[in-house]
């Protein structure tokens, strides 16, 4: 027996339909819209898969639920049982009559934000008031498609033999270079928050795992206000023995047109209430090197050297000429982190590369440095110190493999599965350079 007592949810707000003509159900969800005509009232109520409408004439419902009734306020929670009835006009054809109204809690008034879109808030105020945003049906697309992509992104590890794990947020060095890590007090020792797992799932390589993908929180702390970056984002890493850089490209293209096979088949609703005309390719990805991206952005009238890393300006020549997504390729080597392993014939060009879709960078990735010397000597020229990376350089000294893998900016792939233009639309609760609440 549920501790809500005879109080169960029989159907979602969208299961309610002609086939449920004559039958007596049970809706919970939140008072969405009152409308008092006198005679008839109509009340709109809100579930996370939609809306159904309640009507009550006045004069033929017992009087206990016409007091209920009137004593419903916008965005309260409720229970109603009722009886469906066939009405033309209403969503979905249907409508309730109600036998019993129960409040489990009473929205105050006024509402902090409207939450029927009638009137339009900014960013700021809605993610002051996330929880009462997030009720919104367009808002709640997007983290409907943001689940699919977790959810297919797993199973498409499984499929594909690749262990999950768990790698510690709470750690002794940089990874990504050193700037833009977030320092913690961990007693009375020196540490931060993760920038990356790459350390750790490379060391899950020696350990023999084989195949490893992580999804979890990357920290950064990054000094920038941007509509793409964050401070705390969610990344999905994977690694893989003996496999090269193009073998884990591979990987990433099926990944990434898995996830949009299974979006576009299984989230129509989400995609529509967001008008996003997201579209399965299944195509290969277009291969751009560094060269040929530097020779087209200066084309572009944007001025870039080789060996620079990409301005904005520069990306957004690159997305004017590419229009999805596309792999950037043999990228120069010293802008490239110290565990990224370099061309054998031409050491200035690194097995690395980017994917990116238009001028966004989704996704990073490259074969690794997988001697131990070799990469002590890069860690040292990088201007890091060897001794601090002592626990990771130990696991390439007793059989590490050949290795390869990348990190993918989940939040960035739902900005581009969802149509949004700013990142703090694509996670619920966004941490960026103001805003550490709520
Ligand atoms: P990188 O630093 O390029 O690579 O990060 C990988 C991907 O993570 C996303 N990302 C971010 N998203 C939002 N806000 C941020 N501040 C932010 N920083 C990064 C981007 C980026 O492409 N260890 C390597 C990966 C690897 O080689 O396996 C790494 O972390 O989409």
């Amino acid at each position: 027996m549920s501790r809500l007592g005879e109080w169960r949810r029989s159907h979602y707000t969208n299961n309610v339909n002609e086939n449920s003509v004559g039958k007596d159900i049970t809706i919970m969800g939140w008072v969405h819209e009152i409308r008092d005509l006198g005679g008839i009232i109509f009340v709109i109520i809100r579930d996370r898969e939609g809306k159904i409408q309640v009507t009550v004439p006045t004069k033929h419902v017992d009087p206990q639920v016409l007091e209920d009734i009137k004593k419903l306020r916008k965005e309260s929670v409720v229970a109603i049982k009722g009886n469906v009835q066939e009405a033309g006009k209403a969503i979905n054809g249907v409508e309730i009559i109600p036998n019993v109204v129960k409040v489990f809690n009473p929205a105050s008034q006024p509402l902090p934000m409207d939450p029927t879109d009638k009137v339009k808030a900014e960013i700021d105020t809605r993610l002051d008031s996330r929880f009462i945003d997030l009720r919104r049906e367009n808002i709640t697309s997007i983290f409907k498609i943001k689940s699919q992509l977790l959810h297919s992104t797993r199973v498409f590890f499984e499929e594909n033999g690749f262990l999950e794990i768990n790698t510690p947020k709470l750690v002794a060095s940089a990874t990504e270079g050193g700037t833009e890590l977030f320092p913690i007090t961990y007693f009375e020792r020196e540490a931060f928050l993760g920038q990356s797992p790459q350390l750790y799932k490379q060391m899950m390589m020696s350990a023999g795992f084989d195949k490893v993908y992580e999804i979890a929180q990357i920290f950064r702390a990054e000094e920038h206000d941007t509509l793409r970056h964050l401070n705390e984002a969610i990344s999905i890493d994977m690694e893989a023995s003996f496999l090269s850089d193009t073998d884990v490209m591979d990987i990433l293209e099926k990944l990434i047109n898995k996830v949009i096979y299974d979006i576009v088949d299984k989230q129509q609703n989400s995609l529509e209430i967001l008008d996003s005309n997201l579209e399965l390719c299944g195509c290969p990805f277009p291969v751009v090197t560094y060269d040929e991206a530097v020779d087209i952005i200066n084309s572009k009238g944007v001025e870039m050297e080789w060996g620079e890393d990409l301005s904005r300006a520069a990306e957004k020549a690159l997305g004017e000429v590419y229009d999805g997504f596309y792999f950037l390729t043999n990228w120069p080597s010293e802008i490239k982190p110290f565990y990224v392993m370099a061309n054998e014939k031409d050491p200035t060009i690194a097995h690395a590369f980017d994917l990116m879709y238009k001028d966004l960078e989704i996704s990073s990735g490259a074969m690794r440095i997988h001697q131990h010397d070799l990469l002590k000597e890069k860690i040292a020229e990088k201007g890091l110190n060897p001794d601090s990376f002592g626990g990771y350089l130990k696991a390439f000294d007793y059989g590490m493999p050949p290795h390869s893998g990348w990190g993918v900016g989940a939040d960035r792939l739902t900005m581009v599965l969802t149509g949004v233009n700013n990142i703090r639309e694509a996670v619920l609760f966004p941490r960026d350079r103001r805003r550490l609440t709520p």
